[in-house]
């Protein structure tokens, strides 16, 4: 086989650039005259005070919604508009459409007797409802999703013949992002992976590229994974505790199967805990195989780059958000969307030679739990993702949408990895339990926009009306049809590849290796991504019961690197384990997620504000704010308007906020409301002592700034409020200056304490 030529790096092209900005100028021209500067308003029009008595047609969904393509369950498009889907009419029916006087009483024998059997309408209305839920996924169970366009750059056609990637091809995608534990109403912010799925509805067919946000997996192979998940799940006996692998089950067995370590570091350091959705990685962890126009075929490592950069939260954010704002990273993705602040990632291929040992400097390309250094081979960027439409209905699209590996397209082919080899099998398993039964594919979110010509029948809840009478092959009876395409058709292709060898339950040497790029990882960490991976080990192991489960643990902790272990031990209060010889490791300066600049579109920037703060000075505020494409919401101690002659209202009051809904805090104003000193309440304003400053926002500050967000204000507040205005993250000036200063702390996510020093890159 022809070793694969590196493709040159391309940057985005403009076309790519003019899809993504002609998406954007969309929203924002229907989003233009909207009453309120912040998103998250529940529908397309405003509430009455009075129950409505004029029927009227069901509204349009809101600008920032879309819904997938109204075609037909074998591919043809339909051009219906999106609304076709949903209701239709301005009166109340039966899911028949017959028209009906009353939703409200059941039938009965008279007004205080029993209700009737008769009640065909009571009946379908409990009924449907009595079967609402379905099964939630297995794993991946809480996410949210949204609808895209990716545009290829054409860099990628020689590596691959798949028409998606060629130059300027649009194609729309839906994207679903999850945590892989927790279950469908666990919070978004718990300490996982996160999951990346893309659905990409190509002119040749579905192609599912099912990510994570870590590139490598807690085992080499999948008849592993149902011991993985069930050890982090909860314990059976209680169902507790959800969403978080903070007890014994996960630490018996990541300390007993230690491929899972390498993966274990990833979810313990900051990228276990991003954000937002849109700041973070995706990695298509196994390696895939390509084949180009010529019969050459390459050997490639999928990555997704977010615009954004990779950013994460501080622990104590996560868990006080769990309570606050369970939803945080959904209403994030969902209101940036809204505002018009679209996520972009690139899509980038790690490329190598199709080698019959299927190696790269040594690592095997078939084991999930290993990377390639980026600085070895590099993410070439083939492809721009843009997210511009939040789903329609939840239900129908995020919870209905189905990914599935096997999902491939002509010039995209799998590997052996035995990984990706088990999830061939679990995706379509998983699919006839959740979604019960084998046509989900024809689910709107599901339908390929590509011809389909199949000749599978019939089936729970089919929706197709197959014509023909010859639903096999071969046959005469239909012509034959239908036919088999060939090359010249563009069939997919199985890439033939030897295969030899004792039929065996084992796997090769090369994945005993489980501690080399464990501590490779850590070795690329800065100093305050290593102390947040302390702390992480520290809590977890802190959270864990059995002692001897933790004693294991530092032991595979002394195998990645004694400091850490020292460390964690000293949290556990316990002794550090033995010396261990360490892998001798080059770090990989690109894991690191900290020391750069990046935009900071779709921020959460909370301005306190009180009635004897000029308006004026607000308003300029949050126009150049807005102007940045950032979400500011004013903060004042009760809602509705904040000055008696403008319009400007509060967004949050001290009640319904905490400054971890932030990433920068702008303080103009102390609301003290002394009316509020109430000794019942839970967080009294003003206070009961003295006249200094409402506690609430002192409170705001001091997290604020120990979660080294930026902090904004005036002296004389710095003054008030005690605030040190040398202390890190911390801007005094006039309001005028404010803003601008912090949309320039804001580029590099937050203020650590530290200068952060970054791993010196491989010397060649
Ligand atoms: Fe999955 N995985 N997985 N997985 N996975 C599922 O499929 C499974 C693996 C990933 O938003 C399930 O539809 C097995 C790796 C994502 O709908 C299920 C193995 C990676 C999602 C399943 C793996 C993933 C899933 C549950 C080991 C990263 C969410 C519901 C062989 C590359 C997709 C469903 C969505 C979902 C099985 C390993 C990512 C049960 C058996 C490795 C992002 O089929």
């Amino acid at each position: 086989m022809t070793p694969p030529k590196k493709s040159a790096k391309a940057a985005p092209t403009t076309t790519a650039k003019k899809a993504a900005s002609k998406a954007v100028k969309k929203v924002a021209k229907a989003a233009k005259g909207q009453p309120s500067p912040a998103p998250g308003a529940p529908g397309h029009g405003a509430a009455s005070l009075e129950e409505p008595t004029e029927p009227r047609p069901p509204l349009p969904p809101k600008p920032d919604q879309q819904a997938p393509r109204t075609g037909t369950p074998t591919g043809a498009a339909t051009g219906a508009p999106a609304e076709a889907f949903a209701q239709q009419g301005a009166w109340l029916t039966t899911s028949t459409g017959t028209r009906l006087r009353d939703t409200d009483h059941s039938l009965k024998a008279g007004e205080r007797g029993p209700s009737l059997l008769q009640d065909h309408h009571l009946r379908e209305k409990i009924t449907h409802f009595d079967h609402e839920r379905i099964p939630e996924r297995v794993v991946h169970a809480r996410g949210a999703g949204a609808h895209g366009l990716f545009v290829g750059y054409g860099n990628a056609s020689k590596l691959s013949t798949a028409a998606f990637l060629g130059k300027d091809v649009e194609t729309p995608v839906f994207v679903r992002f999850s945590t892989v534990i927790g279950s469908r109403g666990s919070m978004d912010t718990a300490r996982d992976t996160r999951g990346f799925a893309t659905k990409f509805y190509t002119s040749e067919g579905v192609f599912d590229l099912v990510a994570n946000n870590m590139p490598v997996f807690f085992v080499q192979d999948g008849m592993k994974f149902p011991d993985v998940v069930h050890a982090a799940k909860w314990h059976p006996d209680r169902e507790i505790p959800q969403a978080q692998t903070a007890h014994d089950t996960f630490w018996d067995f990541v300390s007993l199967h230690t491929e899972a370590q390498h993966h274990t570091i990833w979810a313990m350091s900051d990228r276990g805990v991003p954000r937002s959705y849109r700041m973070m990685e995706g990695f298509g962890v196994h390696t895939f195989r390509l084949s180009g126009p010529d019969g050459a075929t390459s050997l490639v490592k999928f990555h997704w780059k977010p615009r954004l950069g990779v950013h994460s939260l501080t622990w104590e954010e996560c868990q006080l958000l769990g309570g606050v704002d369970p939803d945080f990273h959904r209403r994030d993705l969902y209101d940036a969307i809204e505002a018009g602040a679209f996520p972009q990632w690139e899509l980038g291929v790690q490329v190598f030679e199709d080698t019959p040992e299927q190696t790269f400097a040594g690592i095997d390309l078939l084991d999930a739990t290993k990377i390639v250094p980026e600085e070895l081979a590099p993410v070439q960027p083939i492809g721009l993702l843009t997210l511009g439409g939040n789903p329609t209905n939840f239900f129908a699209e995020s919870e209905q949408v189905a990914y599935h590996v096997g999902n491939l397209v002509p010039g995209i082919d799998v590997t052996d990895d035995p990984l990706l080899q088990a999830r061939l099998f679990s995706y379509i398993d998983t699919q006839l339990s959740r979604l019960g039964g084998p046509n989900y594919n024809q689910l709107p979110i599901n339908r390929t926009h590509a011809p389909v010509n199949d000749m599978l029948r019939d089936g729970m809840h089919q929706t197709a009306v197959h014509g023909g009478v010859a639903p096999y092959h071969p046959n005469s009876l239909d012509g034959g049809c239908p036919f088999m395409a060939g090359d010249s058709e563009n069939a997919f292709l199985d890439v033939p590849t030897p295969v030899a060898g004792d039929k065996v339950r084992a796997a090769p040497a090369s994945f005993d290796d489980h501690f080399s790029q464990t501590r490779l990882f850590w070795l690329s960490m800065t100093p305050v991504e290593q102390d947040h991976i302390v702390q992480a080990y520290t809590f977890e192991l802190g959270k864990c019961f059995d002692e001897t489960i933790r004693q294991r643990q530092l032991q595979c902790l002394g195998r990645i690197d004694e400091r850490l272990a020292a460390d964690v031990a000293a949290g556990l209060g316990m002794p550090a384990p033995e010396a261990f010889e360490l892998a001798d490791v080059t770090p990989s300066p690109a894991l690191s997620q900290v020391g750069g600049q990046w935009p900071v579109d779709g921020r959460m920037v909370g301005i306190v504000v009180d009635p004897q703060v000029a308006a004026a000075d607000v308003t300029a505020i949050l126009e150049v704010l807005q102007e940045a494409h950032t979400t500011p919401l004013l903060v004042a101690a009760h809602g509705g308007p904040i000055w008696p002659d403008e319009t400007l209202m509060a967004h949050r009051t001290l009640l319904t906020t905490r400054s971890v809904e932030f990433d920068a805090l702008i303080v103009l104003g102390l609301p003290i409301d002394a009316a509020a000193v109430n000794p019942n309440l839970d967080a009294k304003a003003g206070s009961a002592v003295s006249a200094g400053p409402d506690p609430r926002v002192v409170l705001m500050v001091d997290e604020a700034m120990r979660h080294s967000k930026t902090v904004a204000l005036t002296s004389e507040l710095a003054d008030v409020l005690g605030v040190d205005p040398q202390a890190p993250g911390v801007v005094v000036g006039d309001p005028s200056s404010l803003a601008a200063s912090v949309l320039e702390a804001l580029t590099r996510h937050r203020a650590w304490p530290m200068p952060v020093p970054v791993p010196a890159p491989p010397a060649d």
